[in-house]
């Protein structure tokens, strides 16, 4: 099993990369997260986002798996499949998706709770998507959430009824204006209606089985390194495990099954939602890579914070999850630019820092400017065709890192991209 997960605050690139590479793998896995992520693939010219479905959807012949480690929202699962099926009348997501069993469900109270606790926080407001993710993930430690494989429960609807008749009470009691619970309700259970039509699964059996007859599986990861529930800007993460080993406890399968570890990166940084930042930009130099680089929310919408690459966190999401290549987007972005610049380490107080997060407000990044790149990227189909700087920017990090740097995305294609080793 390879995985593929982000090393920044998200929006790297994986799901483009996922559908590139996905010819290769018999099967994609999603381990983490739900419809909070965004992974955006370029089809005929159109842009498709989607959230909680796999990205070798768009693949005849791969399977497609949502792991244990998934919470699944019912509702928006139900508009994704519908929306993509419209999109594409030869995809019939049905045939080519299964879900584990032990994915947790994600209830309509779960997401008006996340809403309810991002407008009315005193202290910590995260920035949120508002997809309910934090709840769902909540209950589920708590040991009070409810899995797929529950939906063939003779209580299942009793239960449902009465942990949203509870948590709205709450709701109303904290003076939230609400949808009435009828429907909230009824789409609930509609969308459950919609659910029995895909395959269920114990993806653990199915993954491993999979693995021992030759087949390969492609586990993508959501979110990013610096988002992990352990190893992020805490608490400005999302809650799920989104780094390597959560590819291992959210599909159920062994660390000693995984090969390649990809992990990609823009060639600058953004992040959605609050926290810390250091290399952020606020001037017109990050609402030139805003604007170009096109970096808004794929779902939400969000204008995303922009800055400069960051070397000391890269190192330490390279080291949480023991990356084996390195796959650099987005490099189109700063083409043109006349100088570009990373964060080599962090002085804090007296002391310098190589690799770490910085959540310190004390941290001052310390920069190398490296002279920019221009070409016409729609012409360069190998390395031989790259501008010698961006060579150079690439042969840094690579030395500095010391993995390699395999492939390179210059455009939102697919077939922007160009395989380097
Ligand atoms: P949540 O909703 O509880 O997971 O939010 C917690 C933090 O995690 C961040 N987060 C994300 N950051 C970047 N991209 C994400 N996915 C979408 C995208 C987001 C969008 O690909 O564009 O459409 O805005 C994503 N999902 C969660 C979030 O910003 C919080 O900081
Ligand atoms: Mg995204």
């Amino acid at each position: 099993m390879d995985i593929v997960l982000g090393l920044q605050w998200g929006d790297e690139g994986k799901g483009k990369f996922i559908d590139l590479i996905s010819r290769n793998y018999d099967i994609v896995a999603r381990f983490n997260g739900g419809a909070n992520a965004g992974h955006s693939i370029e089809r005929n010219g159109k842009r498709i986002t989607l959230k909680t479905l796999p990205s070798g959807i768009f693949i005849e012949g791969v399977d497609n798996v949502i792991g244990a480690g998934i919470v699944l929202d019912p509702v928006n699962f139900k508009q994704e499949v519908l929306k993509l099926n419209a999109f594409d009348m030869n995809i019939q997501v049905e045939k080519r998706l299964a879900v584990s069993r032990k994915a947790h469900l994600v209830l309509p109270t779960h997401t008006l709770m996340d809403v309810f606790m991002e407008e009315n926080s005193s202290y910590n407001t995260i920035g949120t998507t508002k997809n309910g993710i934090g709840q769902a993930y909540a209950n589920k430690i708590l040991r009070q959430n409810l899995r797929v494989g529950d939906i063939d429960r003779s209580d299942f609807s009793e239960i449902v009824n009465h942990i949203v008749e509870r948590d709205y009470q709450q709701l109303l009691d904290y003076g939230q204006i609400l949808p009435p619970i009828t429907d909230l309700k009824d789409t609930f259970f509609d969308a459950i209606e919609f659910l029995k039509k895909f395959r269920w699964i114990e993806a653990e059996e199915f993954l491993n089985e999979s693995i021992k007859s030759g087949r390969k599986i492609l586990a993508e990861g959501a979110q990013a390194t610096l988002l992990d529930i352990d190893h992020g800007t805490y608490p400005y993460v999302t809650s799920s495990t989104t780094i390597a080993s959560g590819a291992c406890s959210g599909l159920g399968v062994s660390p000693k099954k995984v090969g390649e570890i990809y992990g990609v990166t823009k060639a600058y940084c953004t992040r959605v939602g609050n926290g810390a930042f250091p290399t952020e930009l606020f001037g017109e130099t990050g609402e030139k890579i805003r604007q170009i680089g096109n970096e808004f929310g794929s779902n939400t919408g969000r204008p995303r914070r922009v800055g400069w690459l960051d070397l000391p966190a890269l190192k330490y999401a390279v080291m949480i999850n023991g990356v084996t290549q390195l796959i650099i987007t987005k490099a189109d972005v700063l083409n043109g630019f006349e100088s570009v610049a990373i964060c080599t380490h962090y002085k804090v107080k007296d002391q310098t820092v190589v690799s770490g997060l910085m959540t310190d407000d004390e941290a001052r990044p310390v920069f190398r400017r490296m002279k920019g790149w221009k070409t016409e990227f729609s012409e360069c189909k190998d390395p031989s065709s790259l501008p010698e700087e961006l060579l150079e920017f690439i042969q840094f990090l690579e030395n500095e890192l010391e993995i390699p740097v395999s492939y390179l995305s210059t455009g939102p294609g697919r077939e922007d991209m160009i395989k380097l080793t």
